[in-house]
């Protein structure tokens, strides 16, 4: 593989997040830095409806974030449920620093991120306010939508030049959720997963899916049996939908990084790509196989 240091993530909005990221290990930062600062462009980003701020409201029109981070030598963090703040990634990243704990939820979660400083935002747009009273208007049946639509997540990987992994993952979850629907994304080998040892991975989509597969662990471990990133990403898929009947109806993608710096994704659907970033290639979108056409 090409070696460190390797950028990755998920969708279009992942080409800014790289580009923070990759400054921060230009700049000789470790990869969990780098993680950390990559997606902190997308949840500042008021025009990505799927994440931090702008990030569309749950049913009762309240933005509750989910956001998780993991170092590569095993530590990490998560915040579930937050709200007004602007960085959950930056709480996470706080609660795996400065607490004996992983996981803060909900209300508990703002009070720490309150005591640690942070200032709150009110993260609900004119526009995400709007098309969520269209979308209350077209739904009187309140029901959440299950789609190939609902998702757009930002998870990152990262690989710095000392062989160092990291992942990061932030979410505004599903759109019109259930308050209090906590996703993949701030689950510890659901949503994200970093082993030095093997690789790291993340994935996007539907989240309950994601979930019931335990997905980005069953990627590293599939890559520790000395499966490709590809490959592991496309086994994983297969279990996703062998526990998910209904994923004709869903959308589920993962990428990974070897430890090598060697990169690879796959999804359900076709319509899923991420951004890579190497210093040989430089920031690129790439379209990775899917499972459906
Ligand atoms: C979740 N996987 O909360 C995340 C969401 C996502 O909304 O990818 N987009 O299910």
């Amino acid at each position: 593989g090409p070696g460190g240091p390797v950028v990755i993530s998920t969708w279009q909005h992942g080409l800014a997040a790289n580009e923070a990221a990759w400054e921060v290990l230009q700049g000789g930062g470790n990869a969990l830095d780098a993680a950390e600062a990559g997606v902190k462009v997308t949840e500042a980003d008021p025009t990505v409806s799927t994440v931090g701020l702008g990030g569309r409201p749950d049913r009762d029109g309240i933005v509750t974030l989910d956001a998780a981070i993991m170092d590569g030598a095993g530590d990490c963090g998560s915040v579930m449920a937050l709200q007004d703040i602007l960085h959950p990634i930056s709480v996470a990243r706080r609660v795996m620093d400065n607490t004996p704990h992983v996981m803060l939820a909900g209300e508990g979660a703002r009070q720490f991120a309150l005591a640690e400083g942070f200032p709150t935002t009110n993260l609900l747009t004119e526009d995400s306010k709007q098309e969520w009273e269209q979308w209350k208007r077209d739904n009187p049946g309140y029901r959440p939508p299950i789609n190939v639509e609902n998702h757009d997540t930002i998870g990152l990987l990262a690989l710095d030049a000392q062989g160092r992994l990291a992942a990061a993952c932030t979410t505004s979850g599903a759109a019109y959720k259930y308050h209090g629907r906590v996703g993949d994304s701030p689950i510890v080998g659901a949503g994200l997963y970093a082993d030095n040892e093997v690789g790291a991975a993340t994935a996007t989509g539907w989240g309950e899916a994601v979930v019931r597969a335990c997905g980005s662990f069953l990627v590293v471990e599939l890559m520790r049996q000395g499966h490709s990133p590809t490959e592991a990403c496309r086994m994983a898929v297969e279990r996703v939908i062998a526990k998910n009947p209904d994923y004709r109806e869903i959308q589920v993608g993962f990428i990974a990084l070897a430890k090598d710096g060697t990169t690879g994704g796959y999804c359900i659907h076709p319509n899923f790509d991420y951004a890579v970033y190497t210093a040989a290639e430089g920031n690129r979108m790439v379209v990775p196989d899917s499972k459906l056409t």
